[in-house]
């Protein structure tokens, strides 16, 4: 079948809630994907940071096939050999007591904010009905109603009101803005310690730190969206690390699986996860054997493999090398690690017509927000592709 055979047949027979790159892909390996006329393209997207290690990671995939054949879904009204090990090596890895696995990054914002809402009756004293979570404006964390009442994107809320109430939104980047919003009633905040979706915005250094210190002082639970800019991504294991905080929650999705199967999960610790009671809330799919064995396997080959210290180092090449372009379009080249964002001017025209060129000399890429071109390659890239790379990125900037 020819691609645009497929195009025809998802224009006629699916929901039009995306509006793709005509690119057609069949399979993938590492930092390369093909399309179904066998074009191959590097992949500067990695789902959205959700393939960190790499397309089809063999180990991965591997674990995924060898837990397929033994079992894949129990339900949690029983146990599985699984997820005690995924629970033991998160807290291991991240240094927090206690996890609840889920499926989507949306599902575990939903978590997170149901355990900070409970934790700020039972434990806070907030009087019912009162909680009052604040969250930044340009967010994003899902697609759920109660996630998008705190939107600040106009179409992400357009025609699905009415909205969950007890949310406040405040200036991302502004720490002050935070300080004057929180009242005895405030439970949590909840922030992406860079913004993904917002155009890989990185707020200014200390922001985090000083949300931090007002969290702490006013008994509120800080806790950060590392659903994108987590594990790995940012050239740390968290974003947060950046500047030596400890959120209270922490909320991770996407590469957990490596892009081989949906899990996430929210790691806090035995005041705030431990107010979940048997029955209080769940998932059919969340923790499920076949999504632990794939986590597992998942977390395990970004340290073997030294993914986080390299997106760290490569980052810090691809954005200086980018920086070095002359081109009349750029605006600001910006971001940590290989979460890496270009933000054109005005007068380029929009960053959809220069995805397009870049995809039709083999390089994939997404616009967001616009003039935001976003560079977020799996983290398993070598120097020589990046390098491959920034060429054909240099006479797209500047010749289009
Ligand atoms: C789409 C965006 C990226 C996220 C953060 C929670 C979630 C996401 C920081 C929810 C999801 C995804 C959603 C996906 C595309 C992608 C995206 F452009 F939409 F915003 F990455 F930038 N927190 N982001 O980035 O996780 O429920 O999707 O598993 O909606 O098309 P999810």
């Amino acid at each position: 079948m020819l691609a645009k055979e497929y195009i025809e047949l998802e224009e006629k027979y699916g929901a039009h809630n995306y509006h793709p790159l005509d690119v057609v892909i069949d399979r993938a390996e590492g930092v390369w994907v093909y399309d179904v006329e066998g074009n191959k393209y590097l992949d500067c997207l990695a789902a959205y940071s959700a393939v960190n290690q790499g397309h089809c990671h063999p180990r991965i995939v591997k674990a995924l096939k060898e837990q397929a054949d033994k079992v894949t879904l129990t339900s949690r009204a029983f146990r599985n050999s699984q997820l005690p090990l995924l629970y033991k090596e998160l807290s291991e890895l991240t240094g927090y007591e206690l996890s609840l696995p889920m499926n989507s990054g949306a599902e575990a914002v939903e978590t997170a904010l149901k355990a900070a809402r409970k934790w700020g009756y039972k434990v806070k004293g907030v009087p019912e009905q009162k909680a009052e979570i604040i969250t930044c404006t340009n967010n994003f964390a899902g697609r759920t109603i109660s996630i998008i009442s705190f939107s600040t994107e106009e179409q992400y809320r357009d025609g699905f009101g009415p909205f969950t109430p007890g949310f406040k939104i405040v200036e991302y980047g502004n720490a002050k803005a935070l300080e004057n919003a929180v009242t005895s009633n405030t439970v949590a905040f909840l922030v992406e310690p860079i913004q993904g979706e917002g155009g890989v915005v990185v707020p200014p250094e200390g922001y985090l730190k000083s949300c931090a210190d007002i969290c702490r002082k006013n008994n509120v639970l800080l806790i950060t969206d590392e659903i994108q800019c987590g594990l790995g991504r940012s050239g740390k294991l968290f974003a947060f690390e950046y500047e030596n905080i400890r959120p209270d929650v922490v909320i991770i999705g996407k590469a957990l699986s490596g892009g081989c199967y949906p899990v996430s999960a929210v790691l806090s610790n035995k005041e705030i996860l431990g107010v979940f009671k048997p029955g209080d809330h769940g998932s059919t799919f969340g923790g499920n054997p076949l999504g632990a064995a794939v986590a597992r396997e998942s977390l395990k080959v970004l340290i073997d493999e030294k993914l986080i210290e390299k997106s760290f180092e490569l980052g810090n090449y691809f954005i200086s090398e980018l920086k070095k372009i002359q081109s009349p379009h750029v605006k600001e080249v910006r971001g940590k690690g290989l979460f890496i964002g270009v933000e054109l001017k005005k007068s380029a025209g929009g960053a959809r017509r220069f995805c397009e060129a870049l995809a039709q000399r083999g390089i994939l890429c997404k616009e967001t927000h616009e003039n935001v071109i976003r560079f977020a390659p799996p983290l398993v890239i070598k120097k020589e592709e990046i390098d491959w790379a920034l060429g054909i990125i240099k006479e797209v900037l500047i010749k289009y």
